[in-house]
């Protein structure tokens, strides 16, 4: 069953994506195993984008299943409730950036771990992070930085919170291809991980301490 969910992300037919995901769900699958059948198909995608046999429309295609699958209510994966979050994450892509894929699977992640997510999307500025911090109040900022241009941008996203004098009210954790060890105190983020359990795990702690 997972299996067909995986060949069925990597052929890119999102009505049989959906199908399935529903039918995994009803058969006892947890949401983990079922996101994780869904991330292997993604990474069969962007191996078949770097091999030439898919192009752009493909890629972006795959994003939109993505989303559409963390939609599910079977999958019970929904910020809808705030009440019951175990603490607020202000998501997004960076200024620049319009790499999505990363984001999502932070996202699903995060959500599943009980945390409430407000998604700003992709190619988000620095000025609206800010914005959005005061207004929404998040515990965490995470930003995913695919393109090594959106670096220069969170550095800009730091200082504007530090100015606001915001900045010791939030922890900033980061990810995505561009970024690495030195990025974090280059941009002055509090932590990097490219592996989003890892992230799960740290913003975890940091709501609990
Ligand atoms: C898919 C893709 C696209 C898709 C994006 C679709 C989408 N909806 O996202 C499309 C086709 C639209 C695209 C466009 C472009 N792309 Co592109 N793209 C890729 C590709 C093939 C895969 C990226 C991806 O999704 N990987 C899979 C995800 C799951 O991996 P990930 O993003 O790294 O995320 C993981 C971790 O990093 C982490 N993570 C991610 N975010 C976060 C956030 C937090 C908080 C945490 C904790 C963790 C975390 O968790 C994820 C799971 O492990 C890469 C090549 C590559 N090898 O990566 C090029 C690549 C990123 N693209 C590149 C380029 C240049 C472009 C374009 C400029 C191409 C063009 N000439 O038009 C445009 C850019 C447009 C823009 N301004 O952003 C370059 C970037 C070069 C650079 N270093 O800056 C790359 C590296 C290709 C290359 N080798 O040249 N691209």
């Amino acid at each position: 069953m997972l299996d067909s969910i995986v060949k069925a992300v990597t052929s890119l037919d999102e009505r049989k994506v959906i199908k399935l995901v529903k039918y995994a769900a009803k058969e006892g699958h947890t949401t983990a195993e079922i996101i994780e059948s869904i991330q292997l198909g993604l990474n069969q995608v962007g191996k078949n984008y770097e091999a030439g046999q898919y192009g752009v429309t493909d890629l972006m295609m795959a994003g939109i299943i993505f989303e559409e699958v963390l939609k599910l209510a079977c999958l019970n994966i929904t910020s809808d409730n705030p009440d019951h979050g175990i603490g607020k994450i202000l998501l997004c892509t960076i200024e620049s950036d319009l790499h999505d894929i990363g984001k999502a699977i932070f996202k699903s992640a995060a959500l599943m771990n009980g945390f409430e997510v407000i998604d700003l999307g992709i190619d988000v500025t620095p000025a609206t992070i800010l914005e959005k911090t005061i207004e929404l109040k998040p515990n965490i900022i995470a930003i995913s930085s695919i393109m090594t241009n959106g670096l220069k941008y969170i550095k800009g996203t730091h200082e504007m919170l530090v100015e606001a004098n915001l900045r010791n009210q939030v922890k900033i954790i980061i990810g995505g291809l561009s970024t690495h060890n030195e990025s974090v105190q280059e941009v002055g983020a509090d932590a990097f991980t490219k592996d989003v359990y890892e992230g799960i795990k740290l913003c975890k702690k940091w709501v609990e301490d």
